[in-house]
């Protein structure tokens, strides 16, 4: 005989909870008191086909946090007795309410049935709920009730019973709180992680977040361990100020406001009324921005807006940059002997790093730009329109924030976007993410294009960078719709998208954000970049040109008739060298293969520089230019020496920018997807995938244009 189960009963006060309870177990009830508090305890009997379940009525409660008695009683218990299941009654009148409480059992992870009760009430309001489909995007049986009447609790009972023999594991659910919070629930949960004995059975993600909620029971049991408390509360302190900073407002009501997004993407789903609904100004809002047409019609313009602000404001910052790196260049160049100290300074890290952050201002009015999207709430809505797109490419509607991070819109990462899939319960649907992120446009990206761009299609900045912004979706879908017809064959499960209400940014809020990334990009360059661009540059340096071709040079040199002919054959020994150079041999050997994309020798070195990290393709083709100037005097930028250099044009720039696109995720990313996924396998197939891809796009844009006489 299997064992007697317990149901545990949760539910707002006055969703019906009494009446269920009273329904189920009838006269067979027992009331008494939790020890210690004045809280009632009432349990019973029912039976299901002969055999009997305990019923616990837990205190009504409209949450679970430690701010009251009854919630903490509620919560206690859950954690304390582990129950089989919990029904949670909810009163479907006033579903979005109610629906809070059920999204915080999920967080705890319980196996969870939702009573849906009341629906005579709700129906009679005109209110009209689709139970099967809040069931599927919930991942809980929901069972419609009206508990007045007796009516659906033999379906409750079995529905709880049958969840109960399945012997289901707790699994917590995870929601994002936005960017801020996850960032700091992830970093709280890492240090419990390593604190196992404290956690008991409980999530350190769930234990996380309630740190930062400041919910005082969690912190007590914290502080029972000191050597714990020592190494978490300040951190918990130090996420909860920087909170504070950016979104002017406490982490708890912040996570609250994510939880109502959460339901508020289901209940959109599941909810139609008959008669007119009264509307906050998010609601209003969100008629206007997240329509059917005028959704993406409007997102359109805002992106369109976006990319003609970002390089109107950095136009004047980034040319002082460049013009403050040529003059540090041609300072230093002028202070020092000539030699290989020099050209370590003046090509491998002037020219290598001030390559790139003389990009920072771009990058810094893009992250400008998405904090506002972000900070408003507007981000969300962008994914709750893209959505529906992205169900025909069989990823999931999660995997828009994966997306939009890994630089869906110009400027993020693809190492967070990775990350950022985590969020998505159908493996196969979370793996095409993964596998799709390297196509968006992750801001080490931009730099290359901005290059190009301003060499090769200076009229058209803006234009260009929103063109590139739809063909890396384009592709990136395509890719993902590929895989998902192909290896990751299989139906798709049905997901919520979270729209929480809209906020008004601060000032304050929008420069931290700001500064935070620019500053990881800033730092990005002057270490790794650093690091690499030297790398290159000792790889473009050595060995040098042997002694008698270098003699053979120098004579005719000194033998030139006229200063321009001595200007041009100084260009082409410097080339010569360069092609001898480790670099130059390797670019060379790979001609063979990318000169039908139109790529010569040094952007072949720069492409695998550009594999550690893409930015070095910047610094990479910054120091092989500048390796070849011979004329100081005339220092120029790399945009401008690129658009005068011999075998450059705008076909060959567009087949390299949609290259550097599509081809081999960058080193870091790499190594996520390995730890994303648990396997080199699929790692070194996005190297692969994308790669190949790649090839095949940049030749037929090559190929294509040629014959079409673009080139
Ligand atoms: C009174 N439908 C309808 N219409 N009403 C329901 C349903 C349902 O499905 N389920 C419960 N109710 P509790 P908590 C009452 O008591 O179980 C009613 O707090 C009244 N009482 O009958 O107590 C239920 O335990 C006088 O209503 O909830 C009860 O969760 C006039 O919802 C109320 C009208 O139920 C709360 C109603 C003296």
């Amino acid at each position: 005989m299997s064992r007697q189960y317990t149901i545990a009963l949760a539910g707002n006060p006055n969703a019906g909870k009494t009446s269920v309870f009273n329904a189920l177990t009838g006269a067979r009830q027992h009331v008494g008191n939790y020890p210690g508090v004045t809280v009632e305890y009432k349990e019973g009997i029912a039976h299901h086909q002969g055999q009997a379940v305990e019923v616990v009525d837990l205190p009504g409660t409209y949450s679970l946090t430690a701010y009251s008695p009854e919630e903490l009683v509620a919560r206690n218990y859950l954690i304390g007795q582990r129950p089989d299941v919990v029904v949670d009654v909810v009163d479907a009148s006033n579903l979005e309410r109610n629906l809070y409480l059920a999204v915080q059992l999920m967080e705890l992870g319980v196996p969870l049935v939702i009573c849906l009760n009341m629906v005579d009430v709700a129906k009679t309001r005109g209110l009209k709920i689709d139970a099967d489909k809040l069931s599927r995007l919930l991942g809980v049986p929901v069972v419609t009730t009206v508990a007045r009447q007796n009516q659906g609790m033999k379906e409750l009972l079995a529905a709880a019973v049958e969840l109960a023999e399945s012997e289901p594991e707790w699994r917590p659910l995870n929601i994002s709180y936005g960017s801020d919070v996850d960032q700091g629930v992830d970093e709280v949960a890492t240090i419990l992680q390593g604190a196992q004995e404290r956690r008991g059975l409980l999530s350190a993600r769930w234990l996380a977040v309630k740190c930062l909620e400041g919910d005082q029971e969690v912190i007590e049991r914290v502080r029972e361990t000191p050597e714990l408390a020592e190494k978490l509360l300040p951190v918990c302190d130090r996420v909860a100020g920087h909170i504070k900073n950016t979104m002017d407002d406490n982490p708890d009501s912040i996570i609250a406001d994510y939880r109502y997004g959460y339901i508020t993407g289901i209940t959109r789903q599941v909810v139609s009324s008959e008669r007119e609904v009264r509307m906050d100004l998010s609601d209003k809002l969100d008629q206007v921005l997240t329509h059917r047409l005028l959704g993406p019609l409007l997102l359109f313009a805002v992106l369109y807006g976006i990319y003609n602000f970002v390089f109107w404001a950095s136009e004047v910052p980034v040319v002082l940059l460049e013009n403050f790196f040529g003059w540090l260049g041609g300072a230093v160049e002028g202070a020092l002997p000539p030699g290989l100290l020099r050209s370590l300074i003046v090509s491998g890290i002037i020219g290598g790093v001030g390559g790139v952050l003389g990009f920072a201002p771009l990058i810094a009015f893009m992250f400008f730009a998405i904090a506002i999207m972000e900070d408003s709430g507007y981000m969300a809505r962008v994914a709750y329109i893209m959505d529906r797109v992205l169900r025909i490419f069989g990823l999931h509607g999660n995997s828009v924030m994966a997306l939009m991070v890994g630089g869906g819109l110009s400027g993020g990462c693809a190492v967070p976007g990775v990350m950022a899939t985590r969020t998505l319960k159908d493996p196969k649907a979370r793996l095409a993410t993964i596998l799709t992120v390297p196509f968006m446009n992750c801001g080490a990206k931009l730099p290359v294009y901005s290059l190009l761009i301003a060499a090769f299609f200076a009229h058209r900045q803006a234009e260009m960078l929103f063109l590139l912004t739809l063909i890396s979706w384009g592709l990136g879908l395509g890719a993902a719709k590929l895989l998902r017809v192909t290896l990751l064959r299989g139906e798709q499960a049905p997901f919520v998208m979270e729209l929480p209400p809209y906020r008004a940014p601060t000032i304050k809020g929008l420069v931290i954000h700001t500064w935070e990334r620019t500053w990881q990009y800033a730092k990005k360059a002057g270490t790794m970049i650093l690091g690499v661009s030297v790398l290159m540059w000792a790889a473009m340096s050595f060995p040098g040109l042997p002694q008698e071709q270098d003699a053979a040079w120098q004579q005719r040199i000194s033998a030139a008739p006229s200063a321009e002919a001595r200007l041009e054959l100084k260009s082409n020994r410097a080339q010569d060298e360069l092609a001898g150079t480790i670099a130059g041999r390797a670019g060379r050997a790979l001609t063979v293969l990318t000169n039908p994309l139109g790529f010569d020798w040094r952007a072949n070195v720069a492409l695998v520089g550009g594999f550690a990290a893409k930015e070095v393709i910047v610094s990479t083709l910054g120091v092989a230019y500048s390796l070849g100037e011979v004329d100081p005097e005339h220092s120029q930028s790399l945009s401008k020496r690129l658009a005068a250099e011999k075998g450059w044009n705008p076909l060959k720039a567009f087949s390299l920018i949609i290259f550097v696109m599509v081809y081999a995720p960058c080193l870091a990313t790499v190594v996520m997807i390995r730890k994303e996924t648990g396997t080199w396998r699929w790692a070194l197939f996005s190297v692969g995938y994308n790669t190949l891809i790649a090839y095949l796009l940049a030749l037929a844009v090559f190929q294509g244009g040629r014959a079409l006489g673009l080139g």
